[in-house]
């Protein structure tokens, strides 16, 4: 059986590695339209060896629709995604839209793919950040049990879209003028200041909600306790823009419920799924994101022991955020939606 597959967002950074991640997984999308603004409707993509022509998104295109990947910004999802459901397709939303929804599965599937079965046509994608983090995590909490988390990012700019990394590349090529480069999409295009990402290092990462947390905080907050359905986990994050183009570095500390040995630790981690362990001090074996762009993995390192709690742990979490942080996860969902025969 095969699947009439849509890419609302295709010429965008997430839409193009959905494309790929669809032909490098042989997906069964017998049918596949690629859906964007007026703006880019005409341009060719190449899907397996046939040429497409990029198709301005109206409700009608998703007409007949079986899944479809949305990855075009919240906004265009709160308009579309219900007309894609209306028309019979299961929406994979790759935006914020309907993430904290109690009706609506946000999904990791090494996680919490059982939750899929509750959707009511639309199952939310996690924001890249939380992904990776969830899943170095969740090994943990089966195996130790986790009480909580303490997490730092260093985040690549291509999780801001294409206009990001074309900022970055352009301020890049000009090293002496650094500090007066010009900037309009970071550290949000929408925000009234604008900094440079290039040499720099912006703490900010989305708008700032009235608690003083950014959004792209808070999103790791919720949508952890969500995934992990643990509301009493305590999770408190800092999320920082790094002038890296793709793959986003987390430091995580956690605490967990037992005292394991660090060995037992990178044991559960080198035995999860989707996660690879990548820790040898003695060979400088250590994940970043300049190695893992274009893996499918969220690769865990330099696990240490807290000197001073032995329930506390430190672990570096590098994984591409295009790639297990956006596309890839949801077509993990379309493929788990076939496996479970819900489509
Ligand atoms: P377009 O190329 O027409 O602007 P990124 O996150 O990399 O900036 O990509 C955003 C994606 O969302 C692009 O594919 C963009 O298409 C798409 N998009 C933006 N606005 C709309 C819209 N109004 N309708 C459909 N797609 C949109
Ligand atoms: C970033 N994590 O790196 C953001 C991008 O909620 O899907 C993803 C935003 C989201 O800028």
């Amino acid at each position: 059986k095969t699947y009439k597959v849509a890419i609302m967002g295709a010429t965008g950074a997430v839409g193009q590695q959905m494309k790929v991640q669809l032909e490098k997984r042989n997906f069964p999308a017998g049918e596949i339209l690629f859906l964007a603004s007026s703006r880019s409707a005409g341009q060719e993509i190449e899907f397996k060896g046939k040429t497409y022509i990029v198709q301005e998104a109206v409700p009608e295109s998703f007409e007949g629709v079986d899944i479809a990947l949305f990855s075009a910004g919240g906004s265009i999802s709160e308009k579309f995604a219900p007309e894609a459901v209306k028309r019979g397709a299961v929406v994979i939303d790759n935006t914020s839209a309907f993430r904290m929804d109690p009706e609506v599965p946000l999904v990791v599937p090494e996680v919490n793919k059982k939750d899929m079965r509750l959707h009511n046509g639309i199952i939310s994608n996690p924001n890249c950040s939380t992904i990776q983090m969830v899943c170095a995590l969740q090994p943990l909490k089966e195996q130790f049990g986790l009480s909580k988390v303490v997490v730092s990012t260093y985040q690549a700019v291509s999780g801001a879209g294409i206009g990001a990394i074309n900022e970055l590349k352009d301020q890049a090529a000009d090293f002496d003028n650094a500090k007066q480069a010009d900037a309009s999409v970071l550290p949000v295009k929408s925000a009234d200041k604008h900094y440079p990402i290039a040499f720099n290092a912006i703490p900010q990462i989305d708008v700032f909600a009235d608690n003083g947390y950014t959004l792209e905080e808070m999103k790791m907050i919720n949508e952890t306790k969500k995934i992990m359905h643990d509301d009493k986990l305590s999770v408190a994050a800092t999320c920082v823009r790094l002038p890296v183009v793709t793959g986003h570095s987390e430091s995580v500390y956690v605490e967990l419920e037992g005292a394991p040995s660090v060995e037992e630790v990178k044991q559960a981690i080198a035995e999860a799924a989707g996660v690879e362990l990548m820790d040898d001090p003695s060979q400088q074996l250590y994940p970043m994101p300049l190695m893992a762009e274009g893996l499918d993995e969220v690769f865990v390192g330099r696990i240490r022991q807290d000197p001073d709690n032995p329930q506390g742990f430190h672990l570096w979490v590098v994984s591409d955020n295009l790639v297990k942080g956006a596309a890839l996860n949801s077509v993990q969902i379309a493929e788990s939606l076939i496996e479970e025969k819900i489509v």
